[in-house]
């Protein structure tokens, strides 16, 4: 399987990370991208390109021309205003505050484009994301030119932004992003599947009152779980797109037998929708030792849903999202590939 990355991810490195209380090394770190390549050059999973130019366009399909300008403009920004370290909001419009137009002030842009506070924004992390980007719109060139799937190394992940929204480690969703692309470039339906630990907000809200995207998450309840606010069972979409989005909450402490059993209804939902294409955006923060999420997957399982994965037959494009017990990340990442690989019959 192709896997295309860009070392620019590698720009984007925040520096500190707000954590119950305290201040932590951020979670989201370069070393991930570093351990999943390392893994899948060891186990020879195919060549590894780096990506092509797409663009601005198609990431201009999914997200706002205001917000874009402003990822590419906030540091030098957030610096000629005399602040230094990570960009960091500080204030939101409030729930109760009738919001009559926009502030120009450094501080007001980013608590207006901010969904939540984890997220350090430094000097490259505008390149880092369009690269990040890139490299899922290159993998996705390699599914429509009819390979059975490709992976797109990402860093940093996207599924926590919507269309005008940073955070969550996310800036420029990448999922959305190619499978906007594959509509444009003819798909009729593209499905994608979310099986980050966290809800994917940003993709579930991008889509939502469409049919021509089904979107389907696996997460930790809302309840109990970033982003707290979405993720619901009975969120499935509106308008056009009623029916068309599906949200699987899980409890704390929940093992691969019974996230299985969400998985295989997703999977039904999935083939009943007969896509075009799959995007699976791929977090690996559903592992038992993961540092802020409460499932209790194991490397094996990995393998296994792999192997189902691939069961549906459909061209198969994977999205990195999240997954942060860095050491294993590698090898539980490129276990999902592998375990895809076994079933699917190798490439194309
Ligand atoms: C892509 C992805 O996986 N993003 C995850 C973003 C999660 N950020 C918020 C984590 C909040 C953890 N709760 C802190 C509790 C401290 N005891
Ligand atoms: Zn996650």
């Amino acid at each position: 399987m192709l896997t295309v990355y860009s070392d620019r991810h590698t720009l984007h490195h925040a520096h500190a990370e707000p954590f119950g209380g305290t201040v932590v090394e951020p979670f989201e770190c370069p070393q991930r991208a570093e351990y999943v390549l390392a893994r899948l050059r060891e186990v020879g999973l195919g060549p590894v390109n780096t990506p092509a130019d797409h663009g601005l366009e198609p990431i201009l399909r999914v997200h706002d021309a205001g917000y874009v300008q402003f990822l590419q403009t906030v540091w030098a920004d957030w610096t000629a205003a005399g602040f230094s370290g990570q960009v960091t909001p500080s204030v939101w419009p409030g729930r109760t505050m009738p919001f009559r137009r926009p502030s120009s002030h450094i501080e007001a842009r980013v608590g207006y484009h901010a969904l939540c506070g984890e997220t350090g924004i430094v000097e490259g992390t505008w390149e880092a994301a369009y690269w990040s980007a890139q490299a899922a719109l290159t993998a996705l060139d390699a599914v429509l030119a009819g390979d059975r799937a490709a992976f797109a190394l990402c860093r940093p992940p996207g599924h926590h932004a919507p269309k005008d929204q940073y955070g969550g480690y996310c800036f420029l969703n990448n999922a959305a992003i190619a499978a906007q692309a594959a509509l444009d470039r003819g798909a009729q339906r593209v499905a994608v599947l979310d099986v980050d630990f966290h809800h994917g907000n940003g993709t579930q809200e991008i889509f939502y009152d469409r049919s021509d995207v089904l979107f389907l998450s696996l997460h930790g309840t809302p309840d109990q779980a970033y982003p707290y606010f979405m993720g619901w069972e009975d969120e499935t979409g509106s308008g056009d797109g009623a029916g068309f989005t599906a949200n699987y909450p899980l409890p704390a402490g929940t093992p691969y037998s019974v996230w299985k059993q969400a998985l295989e209804q997703a999977l039904d939902r999935i083939r009943d929708y007969a896509p075009d294409l799959l995007v699976i955006s791929l977090g690996l923060d559903t592992y038992e030792q993961d540092p802020i999420s409460f499932f209790k997957l194991t490397a094996a399982d990995y393998l296994d849903y792999g192997g189902l994965l691939a069961g549906l037959t459909l061209p198969t494009l994977f999205v990195m999202e999240g997954g942060y017990a860095v050491e294993d990340l590698g090898i539980n990442t490129v276990n999902v590939l592998q375990g895809f690989e076994t079933v699917a019959g190798g490439r194309p």
